[in-house]
């Protein structure tokens, strides 16, 4: 957002602030200030006028400007409430030289999940694609698919909902019968050579207000598992999160195993090199899982894994 703009609305939350003292304060005219403050109602904030001044009474649960503001996170935010992917829009910024940009959009017409299968994403969802310019090899960057995983999982469990990662990339809501629902998904995409990432687009989907029968089979929603539900709150949280845990790579691992669904299960992987069953014991840096099948340990790094139950496990 705009400096002034941000200065603003920093005031109008302080408030009470008369135009004329804001004007002084920021070295505009007043009907510059005043058009700063049509702006922020037009975006939905509630701001109140009387003869104290300005107030701010109400912020919106969505747009740029109210995802902005307030973030512990050094992102600008590019909000949409359509867009065919968030993912495209992320790369196509980040092929224009972006960094650090978040594109956010509340329904997608054209998301993608891993290996071009698609992200059902009707509204009142957070869809989002963070762009990052790490300087960082190219063989450490699923760290950041790890560090968005838990970030993920983080914010949902702070909206009441008790969300466990499963390998690689799913976060989950664990359920009585001891199967869980997909609650996000993480796409992560990049471009680089060997020793250096140039950009890396971090791709989150949440479901968010969707009912169940509105989502794929086995998905669910912060709603439907009776989460608090402020989309604005939830996509600050998680980015804080994230942000911290880029800037500290090395506690990524620890983070993802003390939310981590898969370790101690079960498993089967799709791999493309064929399936692996077994126990998952660890994940390794760079996000390596570790599974123990009856011919030793076997190391994974890609592939769509499956907890099994007992009744699969034969
Ligand atoms: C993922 O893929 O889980 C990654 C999803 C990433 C979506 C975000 S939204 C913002 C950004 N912009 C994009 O265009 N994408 C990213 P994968 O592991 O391949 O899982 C895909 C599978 O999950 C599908 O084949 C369905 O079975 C299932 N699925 C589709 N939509 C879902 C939803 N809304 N909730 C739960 N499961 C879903």
């Amino acid at each position: 957002m705009n400096e002034t703009r941000r200065r603003v609305l920093d005031a109008l939350a302080d408030g009470p602030v008369s135009g004329p003292a804001l004007a002084d304060d920021l070295g505009v005219s007043r009907a510059a200030v005043w058009k700063h403050v049509e702006a922020l109602r037009e975006a939905g904030f509630d701001v109140e006028s009387d003869e104290a001044g300005y107030r701010l009474a109400g912020v919106p649960d969505s747009g740029s400007e109210a995802l902005e503001f307030g973030l512990d996170a050094p992102f600008t935010v590019e909000h949409h409430a359509s867009i065919d992917s968030t993912n495209r829009r992320a790369r196509e910024l980040a092929e224009s030289g972006a960094g650090d940009v978040v594109v956010v959009a509340d329904a997608q017409t054209g998301g993608r999940g891993r290996l071009d299968r698609d992200w059902d994403s009707p509204p009142g969802g957070v869809y989002l694609s963070a762009v990052c310019r790490p300087d960082l090899p190219m063989a450490r960057a699923p760290l950041y698919t790890l560090a968005a995983a838990v970030a993920t999982a983080r914010a949902a469990r702070e909206a009441g909902v008790d969300a466990r990662i499963k390998w690689p990339n799913d976060v989950l809501v664990p359920d009585e019968a001891g199967g869980a629902r997909k609650l996000a998904g993480i796409l992560t995409e990049a471009r680089g050579e060997t020793d250096r990432v140039e950009w890396l687009v971090v791709g989150v989907g949440v479901n968010v207000e969707a009912t169940r029968e509105d989502l794929p089979a086995g998905a669910t929603s912060l709603r439907a598992e009776g989460g608090a539900v402020n989309r604005r709150e939830f996509v600050q949280r998680l980015l804080a999160e994230f942000d911290d845990l880029r800037d500290d790579l090395d506690a990524v691992l620890p983070a993802w195993r003390e939310s981590a669904l898969t370790l101690g299960q079960r498993v089967r992987v799709e791999t493309p090199g064929g399936e692996i069953v077994g126990r998952a014991v660890d994940v390794e840096s760079p996000g390596t899982l570790l599974v123990e099948t009856g011919d030793g340990p076997v190391r994974v790094t890609a592939g769509d894994c499956e907890h099994l139950r007992p009744v699969d496990d034969a």
